[in-house]
């Protein structure tokens, strides 16, 4: 199985690159922000428990999150390997997810890490928020919180994957084309590296 994580702060781009990489290469999206504003679009019990952290800013409990991300491993059985975007955003997701894995003896090949500065995340969530929708998008408080909860409890994930020399930091703003071009170059490298064939 071919893994990769793509990380970065609220608003870096994540979801906008992590469509065009599951297209290019036949990786299974797992999303934990689309997953539960499903399940909030749905109404299911979740739903309704992960919308009263999602809208102040806050992350939703981890064991609500690990137990998705648990589910969705198990649905997709015979992948040929996985696209994490939003996940792990705290150490004991990454903790969990190194062991969800290793049942299915595989692992993280890579973490593409994308870097914006705060003035840009906060102008393109602001942006996004006119017209997506979102509650957790249109309160410039409710965003600033999202970004300092990232630098406390997410950007130390980074270095549990540093230690194991996985994190490759790419630069997050440019042209969406830029950035998809800097990240596809790091995803061929490590393929080749794995002798994985990729699916063009
Ligand atoms: P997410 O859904 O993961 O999303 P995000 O952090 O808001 O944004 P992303 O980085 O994907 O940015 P995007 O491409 O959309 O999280 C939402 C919430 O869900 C969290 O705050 C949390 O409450 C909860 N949650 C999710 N996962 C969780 C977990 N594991 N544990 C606990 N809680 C969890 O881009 C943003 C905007 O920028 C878009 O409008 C896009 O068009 C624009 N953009 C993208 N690239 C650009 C570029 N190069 N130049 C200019 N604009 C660009």
């Amino acid at each position: 199985m071919f893994n990769i994580i793509l990380f970065g702060p609220p608003g870096s781009g994540k979801g906008t690159q992590s469509d065009k990489i599951v297209d290019k290469y036949g990786l299974v999206h797992l999303a934990t922000g689309n997953l539960l504003r499903q399940e909030i679009a749905d109404k299911t019990p979740l739903g309704l428990e992960a919308k009263r952290f999602m809208d102040k800013g806050q992350l939703v409990p981890d064991e609500v999150v690990i137990g998705m991300i648990d589910s969705c491993l198990e649905k997709h059985a015979y992948a040929k390997g996985f696209l994490f975007d939003g996940f792990p955003r705290t150490a004991a997701q990454a903790e969990a997810l190194d062991k969800l894995l290793s049942l299915k003896k595989t692992s993280i090949c890579k973490v593409l890490a994308l870097e914006v500065s705060e003035d840009e995340l906060i102008k393109r969530l602001l942006k996004r928020g006119e017209t997506s929708g979102r509650s957790d998008d249109t309160n410039e408080a409710i965003i600033r919180n999202r970004y300092s909860v990232y630098k406390k409890d997410t950007e130390p994930v980074a270095n549990h994957y540093k230690a194991e020399d996985k994190l490759v930091i790419v630069k997050g703003e440019g042209s969406v084309d830029e950035i998809f071009n800097a990240l596809s170059n790091c995803i061929e490298a490590e393929m080749d590296a794995q002798q994985v064939f990729s699916a063009e």
